[in-house]
């Protein structure tokens, strides 16, 4: 039944779950002295943070992620920003340079504006978009350095106006040793980068300590440990929506090409875990995608990775016709949705889930990975069915401003008053009737 579909490729478009390899397990046992869940690791260094402050953290630091760092090694110094830039691969500067300008040109494009209305003589109402002061962006470093991320972020971020930016990478390789990650911080002219990651990470830019002062915001991806804490300090800080392991739903006619396809899921699966599906109504294409994809997965750099992933993640699904592949696409509601038609827009039109979408047979996922413009920061898990993805806006927030002259409010009184004897309120009534 469908039902029975739904559930096992809802599990296909969800490989986070609360799922911790032995070896995370074994770990947390060892730095705790007794299992523990997730939600109970998170909370414990969520406390450990907000009540001990920086030796907290530099504990977990030692114990998680097995860096050796003092208090004034954790922020990483101007000097190797400007180095990082120095020695970077001048075409890399060059493209980080193009894709700012094409994320600024989009996010300032889609900027809130402040709207003011007269609704009657004598009544001016606004509402007003403030930039926040201070956010803080994760950056992830485990599994693959991500410079792409810092552009995804930190740009939004600058075109909404926000000032303060406090970059968090891992004190890993391909985290806050990364010079490629780096270069890209000192290019976007963010001077705050720390070598910090993981739930602690979280914990210290929300509550603060002496070597981080606390932000306003927490925004980026990062791995189950990251998006707990992000969830555990939500509401001391605002947070971005949950953005786990990536997800691409693709959607294809007889139009499609089966190679661009398979390349299309292989480059999701590449994120290992992550998870690629293909939905289609042509028959055909089930086998050539099928084929394709093992022909070019023994050509990837990451194919061990890859091909894990995609046997773990990875479906190629008939269905009847375009309608049923519409419907199923929209009960899934995944991050990434890739319609390789001959007229996507008439698909797109009928679907109203995903975190974004990519039109046609030349809009591969990676364009909005990497330079589109609207950010790669993205609802996973069926979460975009109420969660939006990045932008210059997440980092606004808005406010009313109210103003009547003494007209209008002798106009609007009695109705003020009516409400507030009906709430037992009379101060409230008294402080209108008073100017009237
Ligand atoms: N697909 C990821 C973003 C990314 N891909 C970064 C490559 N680098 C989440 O949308
Ligand atoms: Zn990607």
């Amino acid at each position: 039944g469908s039902a029975e579909i739904l559930r096992q490729l809802r599990e296909k478009l969800s490989p986070s779950g609360d799922v911790v390899s032995p070896r995370g397990r074994a770990l947390t046992e060892q730095v705790f002295g007794k299992p523990l869940t997730p939600v109970e690791v998170v909370q414990t260094i969520c406390h450990d943070v907000q009540t001990e402050g920086t030796p907290a953290l530099l504990r977990y630091l030692r114990s998680l992620d097995n860096a050796d760092l003092c208090a004034d090694q954790l922020r990483v110094p101007a000097d190797d920003l400007a180095q990082a830039h120095a020695g970077a691969d001048p075409e890399l500067i060059g493209s980080i340079r193009r894709i700012r300008d094409n994320v600024a040109e989009f996010q300032t494009a889609i900027l809130h504006q402040d709207v003011t209305i007269e609704p009657k003589p004598g009544v001016r109402l606004t509402q007003r978009y403030v930039p926040l002061r201070r956010i803080g962006v994760c950056v992830p470093g485990g599994a693959a350095a991500y410079p792409s991320t810092v552009l995804m972020t930190v740009v939004p971020a600058q075109i909404a106006g926000v000032k303060e930016i406090a970059v968090v990478a891992p004190p890993t390789t391909f985290g806050a040793y990364n010079t490629d990650m780096l270069a890209t911080c000192h290019e976007l002219g963010v001077t705050e980068v720390y070598r910090m990651g993981g739930a602690q990470a979280v914990a210290a830019l929300a509550y603060g300590c002496d070597c981080v002062p606390a932000v306003d915001k927490i925004v980026g991806p990062g791995n189950l440990f990251v998006a707990l804490a992000k969830k555990l300090v939500f509401g001391t800080v605002d947070i971005d929506s949950f953005a786990g392991p990536s997800e691409v739903i693709i959607v294809a006619d007889a139009t499609a090409r089966a190679d661009f396809i398979a390349a299309d899921l292989l480059a999701q699966a590449e994120h290992s875990p992550g998870s690629a599906i293909l939905i289609t109504w042509e028959e055909s294409l089930i086998d050539s995608v099928y084929q394709e994809l093992v022909k070019q997965v023994a050509r990837l750099e990451r194919n061990d990775l890859t091909l894990e992933s995609l046997e773990a993640f990875g479906a190629l699904i008939l269905v009847r016709d375009e309608q049923q592949a519409c419907a199923l696409t929209d009960e899934f509601a995944p991050e990434h949705l890739h319609i390789e038609t001959a007229n996507p827009r008439d698909q797109i039109a009928k679907i109203r889930n995903s975190g974004a979408a990519f039109l046609g047979h030349h809009t591969p996922v990676a364009l909005g990975d990497y330079a589109a413009g609207p950010s790669h920061v993205l609802p996973t898990g069926g979460t975009c069915t109420w969660a939006a993805g990045l932008s210059s806006n997440s980092f606004l927030r808005s406010g009313s401003v109210t103003e009547f002259d003494e007209p209008a409010l002798q106009e609007i009184a009695p109705d003020v008053e009516r409400l507030a004897e009906k709430e037992g309120l009379t101060a409230h009534a008294r402080s209108v009737s008073i100017r009237r």
